[in-house]
């Protein structure tokens, strides 16, 4: 069995821990089995602070050895503080721990300053994570008498079962763990930068441009008011060249010091605005599409997440924006009134009952409806999935579900094609299905893989160390793409890949594909971002960014065009590291996760954009003129979806 175990990490790139030697050049990870010996007076050795910080892979920062391991003997105490190296609230939940352990560290609501302390009560490993940014990684190792951490046992992490092991050394552990990599060097180690497999573009252009939040490359000079680093910038890419074409940072006099982790983005009818929110800030820009300026930047709230325009022309709140406040709990709607004025906040309004911490919205392609994922209700993971009405904001319905753990993103089916919400759940590893019409809860959908293959909803997030997060539906109305992101460099062998795109078809509600996101053989992927952008001729691609490697993937649902996602492929893999802006860095084009392709081609809003053209840009008109009947109106009765089941 252990032999297994090592083979396994050994195609992953990390070399079995020995006890004596790592192959981890970053000397805090040697901690795991140096345990505290090395460190300064005894009281010391008990205590530990950990900063939540707005820096990739070093998100829950010890004081003592600077990186997202803190190590305390049994009877230590570690407090969790979101001071000055943070723009924005977060939690400290224990989500894993030794069995033995009794000890209960959580919140119901994201905190600025002392967000919670813990005192260990057994040796073993830790692992604490924020609920409103799932990802922000700290570990705790608690050392025994003979200063060792013990191992991660498959009872307390069921991962490891699944890999054929009783238990492994927590450095192992640790060494898989893409999230936890606070310098370039672990970053290199872990996440997918390289270029063994080399990028190759699509043989069939698409059209218009692809726009991708390249949340965690680092960029000189680019800070918050107080000095601290802050990375992201967004990188635009070509679709007829698939080239990157340019790139928006936050050194821009209207972003500059309001610029922090840029997640997710959306534009307006005409496309000559983007819109833009800062995940660890408070912040929401509106950028020119046509030169990447940044032609203004409004305080919004706590961990705004996701833009969505609402598509209703016929209605008052046409155009407004809706964006959820992911460390609160209500959406604020804003109001745009021209290009180049200041946005400005019309409404505010809670997304379910009580404290909902909202993440990644959509809105019917009728913009009468919105569903929102309220990501956790109170202590635990449970979450909710609500839908409100336009444009009153009423709530209409709050699900809660058994599946419904952490749920953080929407995907909606066109009104004319089905009118499902599909939302991703990030515990449960299950995607859950809404009927929009009967407003009733129908079905949840498991799309995350054991490391043996397996899926099933046996199987949660510490089976299978995946998380399911964003999940568009076609603008057909077709199928549902959903970014499945692994927390771990291991590989599937049915996919080839640590990360998916488990693809949906909306006929039977079943997964009929999972397709590996390819990645350097051992290297974490972090597929994160996913939505459709036109094809040329005919079609939609599904762009997929990952927020651990620096490569767009493109993914071509259905090649032959007959309604069957079964022989879906990997069309592209483009490579986003362009050196700008200071030069060459190891984070350069990494950390995709919002992607939005322009043309915007969903049903209820493409249609809007073609009907306006007369008003838009030369190049925009361009890009209209090479599209197919049926990617300027989806709904359109010649369009409607052929194939098996159908
Ligand atoms: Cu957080």
């Amino acid at each position: 069995m252990a032999l297994v175990v090592a083979v396994t990490f050994g195609v992953a790139g990390v070399a079995p821990a020995t006890g004596t030697g790592t192959t981890h050049g970053h000397d805090e990870a040697t901690h795991a089995h140096a345990g505290a010996m090395d460190a300064g007076s005894s009281s010391d050795e008990d205590r530990d602070v950990m900063d939540l910080t707005d820096e990739p892979g070093n998100w829950f920062r010890s004081q003592r050895s600077g990186s997202p391991l803190s190590v305390v003997p049994v009877g230590g105490r570690v407090d969790f503080v979101a001071g000055h190296l943070t723009n924005t609230r977060h939690t400290a939940t224990l989500v894993n721990k030794p069995s033995a352990s009794r000890l209960v560290v959580d919140q119901d609501a994201a905190k600025s300053g002392g967000v919670d302390s813990a005192e260990f009560d057994v040796p073993g490993v830790y692992l604490f994570l924020c609920k409103v940014h799932p990802y922000m990684t700290g570990i705790v190792g608690v050392t025994d008498a003979n200063g060792n951490i013990p191992p991660v046992t498959a009872q307390q992490l069921p991962f490891i079962g699944h890999l054929g092991a009783a238990s492994l050394p927590a450095t192992t552990v640790l060494g898989v763990l893409p999230a936890v990599a606070p310098t370039d060097a672990e970053k290199l180690e872990k996440w997918d930068l390289g270029l063994t497999t080399p990028p190759f573009k699509p043989a069939t252009p698409g059209v218009g441009e692809v726009w991708l939040d390249t949340q965690f490359e680092s960029v000189p000079r680019q800070t918050d008011d107080r000095g601290v680093p802050k990375p992201g910038t967004i990188s635009v890419v070509d679709a007829a060249t698939w080239n990157v074409e340019r790139e928006v940072d936050g050194l821009d006099p209207q972003a500059r010091f309001r610029w922090n982790n840029p997640h997710n983005m959306w534009a307006d009818t005409l496309l000559r605005t983007v819109y833009n929110g800062h995940w660890f800030g408070r912040w929401h820009n509106k950028i020119a599409r046509a030169t990447g300026d940044v032609l203004t930047t409004v305080e919004v709230g706590h961990a705004p997440t996701h833009t969505v325009t609402n598509p209703n022309e016929a209605s008052p709140h046409f155009e407004d924006l809706t964006l959820p406040l992911s460390a609160d709990n209500v959406f604020r709607e804003l109001e745009d009134p021209a290009f180049g004025s200041l946005q400005k906040i019309v409404d505010s309004d809670p997304t379910g009952v009580g404290r909902n911490h909202p993440h990644a919205q959509w809105t019917t392609s009728d913009g009468r409806k919105d569903v929102f994922p309220n990501v956790f209700k109170g202590l635990g993971t449970q979450g909710s999935v609500s839908i409100v009405r336009e444009p009153d904001h009423e709530i209409v319905r709050e699900f809660r579900a058994p599946a419904m753990q952490m749920p953080v993103a929407t995907g909606i089916q066109p009104v004319s094609r089905g009118n499902k919400a599909y939302v991703a759940n990030i515990v449960s590893g299950q995607v859950s299905v809404i009927n929009l019409n009967t407003n009733s809860h129908v079905k949840d959908i498991p799309v995350t893989l054991t490391p043996s293959c397996q899926s099933g909803a046996q199987f949660n997030v510490f089976d299978t160390l995946q998380v399911p997060i964003q999940l568009p539906v076609s603008p057909d109305g077709r199928f549902v793409g959903v970014a499945v992101l692994s927390l771990t460099t291991v590989a599937r062998p049915c996919t080839g890949s640590s990360d998916h795109v488990a693809i949906i078809d909306t006929a039977t509600d079943r997964v009929v594909k999972f397709l590996g996101v390819p990645t350097e053989q051992g290297k974490a992927n972090g597929a994160h971002g996913a939505n459709f952008g036109a094809k040329l001729g005919g079609g939609y691609y599904l762009h997929v960014a990952s927020q651990f490697s620096n490569k767009l993937t493109v993914v071509d649902l259905d090649p032959n065009g007959n309604g069957s996602a079964t022989d879906a492929v990997v069309a592209g893999r483009i490579l986003l590291a362009n050196g700008a802006p200071g030069g060459p860095r190891t984070t350069d084009g990494a950390g995709g996760q919002g992607i939005k392709p322009l043309p915007n081609v969903y049903d209820g809003w493409v249609q809007d954009t073609v009907a306006r053209r007369a008003r838009t840009d030369a190049e925009v008109r361009g890009w209209i003129a090479q599209m197919t009947p049926c990617q300027k109106n989806p709904a359109g009765p010649a369009c409607a979806p052929a194939g098996p089941g159908r």
